[in-house]
């Protein structure tokens, strides 16, 4: 089975949770897009009725546009009934990276006020520890003097071996804009950041910085597809 093959089981799967007159969170990225494609199948095929969208991004609204899925916002529906989303990392307690995407802020919103957020993954998501893939952990910053900010994210973590990098785009490096009009500077780390409800508010307390990619405690159902099949995990 090839990696989309696994997001899309692990989508499927998470789907089912679904159920007529919810208001549901959508997330963004590759695995979250076949989610959001199978409850507008199921729309269509009016085996699911009076769903209302809440996306988590500019593509993910276009998305649901596009498959003709209800959409309205936080500010109409203040909790969710259910989010269905992506994740770069999971780790063994079910705390998540996000953000690789540039929607963590958004994601985060909507995440946050939703009775339920099951998460889908496919296996090479799992890391025994925040940060452990080794790829980035996102921040999101405003732009204003954004190095200052890079350089104490930085030497926030000094201890964990980490890198900040400004994420950029295209052949002249442009800075990265989310939908918010932020940057994001990603995080590399070495070793463990050990604590992560300290690294966390550690993070927020730089002014400048307007969210980061961790998602502790948010999750409540982690379904991981794997060659080996389906595994829900239930907080
Ligand atoms: O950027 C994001 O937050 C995405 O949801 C990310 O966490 C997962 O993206 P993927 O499903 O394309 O791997």
């Amino acid at each position: 089975l090839t990696q989309d093959e696994l997001k899309k089981i692990a989508a499927y799967k998470a789907v089912e949770y679904v159920e007529s007159g919810m208001v549901l969170g959508l997330g963004t990225g590759s695995t979250a897009k076949h989610a959001v494609d199978r409850i507008g199948e199921l729309l269509r095929q009016g085996k699911l009725e009076n769903i209302i969208g809440i996306p988590t991004s500019k593509k993910t609204h276009e998305q649901a546009v596009s498959l003709g899925i209800p959409l309205s916002d936080l500010d109409s529906h203040p909790v969710i009934d259910l989010a269905i989303d992506g994740a770069d990392e999971v780790d063994p307690h079910m705390n998540l990276v996000k953000g690789r995407g540039g929607s963590l802020l958004r994601e985060k919103m909507v995440e946050g006020a939703c009775k339920k957020f099951v998460v889908i993954v496919d296996e090479t998501k799992l890391v025994k520890y925040v940060g452990g893939s080794g790829l980035a952990m996102p921040v999101e910053i405003i732009p204003f003097c954004w190095k200052f900010t890079a350089t104490r994210l930085q030497n926030l973590f000094e201890y964990a071996g980490c890198t900040a990098k400004l994420r950029t785009f295209g052949e002249n490096n442009e800075p990265f804009v989310t939908d918010n009009g932020n940057y994001i500077v990603d995080l590399y780390f070495k070793k463990d950041m050990g604590d992560l409800r300290a690294a966390s508010d550690a993070i927020l307390q730089l002014a400048g910085v307007v969210e980061h990619g961790m998602f502790l405690d948010m999750a409540t159902t982690v379904i991981v597809a794997g060659e080996l099949g389906v595994k829900v995990t239930n907080k």
